[in-house]
């Protein structure tokens, strides 16, 4: 049994993610074996339905890794049924002020701390019916919001005054395409507006998320204050892993 993911993000100590977007239980299950702490599953970019999910989310369990799924937006029914799969957490993309934070906060946790849609029968619940678990399921449901556009940054201080949101999570590739920098995730421009949500984020002893392709980067923003790192997408691991051990095999003919 994984402790819950709500803790884990409260306490501060480093958590690496990275995110994945290839439909496979296997993946999955790789993903947990490599040692990562979460796995997020992207239904933003992914082909991701919710009929598969519940698989993918066991696959995450079964091999200790957190499924936490980033819904492609900010719907209360949706965040209902990607939690009653039994996902971790969620991530809500292109947050970009203090009602959207509620919203996604209030569709994740049941009366009184929220609106979710109650059935106390399905997977997240252990299908036991009991009462008892919307209590505990409140408590360990985690909610991030994506802090990447620039009225996101501007209004980082009234979304992380949230009450109940577990942090921020800082997209850069987002970021550098709204400050007229697309793409160049390293820009200064685009730096300084994420330390400075970073900064506002572990102030107020919330989890500071960053996305990060490279271990390089993702070393380099955890020495900057980063509780949470998401190192890039498994697609692009897996073609460079297989990119370099074909190269490595053809010079050595
Ligand atoms: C971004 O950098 O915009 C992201 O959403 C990372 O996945
Ligand atoms: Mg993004």
């Amino acid at each position: 049994m994984l402790p819950p993911l709500r803790a884990r993000l409260r306490d501060g100590s480093p958590l690496t993610a990275v995110f994945s977007i290839i439909r496979s239980v296997e993946v999955i299950e790789i993903i947990g074996l490599a040692g990562f702490d979460l796995v997020i599953l992207d239904m933003e970019h992914g082909p991701y339905g919710i009929d598969e999910l519940g698989t993918l989310i066991l696959a995450a369990r079964a091999r200790g890794v957190h499924p936490v799924v980033r819904v492609a937006r900010n719907e209360a029914a949706l965040i209902g049924s990607v939690l009653d799969a039994g996902a971790a957490g969620i991530l809500v993309p292109q947050v970009a002020g203090p009602a959207e934070a509620r919203a996604a906060v209030a569709a994740a946790r049941f009366a009184p701390e929220g609106t979710r849609g109650a059935n106390p029968w399905v997977r997240a619940a252990d299908f036991d019916g009991s009462s008892d678990w919307f209590a505990r399921a409140n408590a360990e449901a985690a909610v991030l919001v994506m802090i990447e556009g620039r009225e996101g940054v501007e209004n980082a201080g009234a979304i992380l005054a949230t009450p109940g949101l577990d942090g921020a999570f800082l997209g850069p590739v987002d970021l550098s395409h709204a400050l007229g920098v697309p793409g160049e995730i390293d820009h200064p421009l685009v730096h300084e507006r994420m330390r400075r949500v970073l900064a506002e984020a572990r102030g107020r002893s919330l989890a500071a998320a960053v996305f990060a392709p490279t271990a390089e980067g993702a070393r380099s923003w955890l020495s900057r204050g980063a509780s949470v790192v998401a190192v890039g997408v498994e697609t692009n691991h897996l073609l460079r892993a297989l990119r370099d051990l074909n190269a490595a095999a053809r010079a050595a003919a």
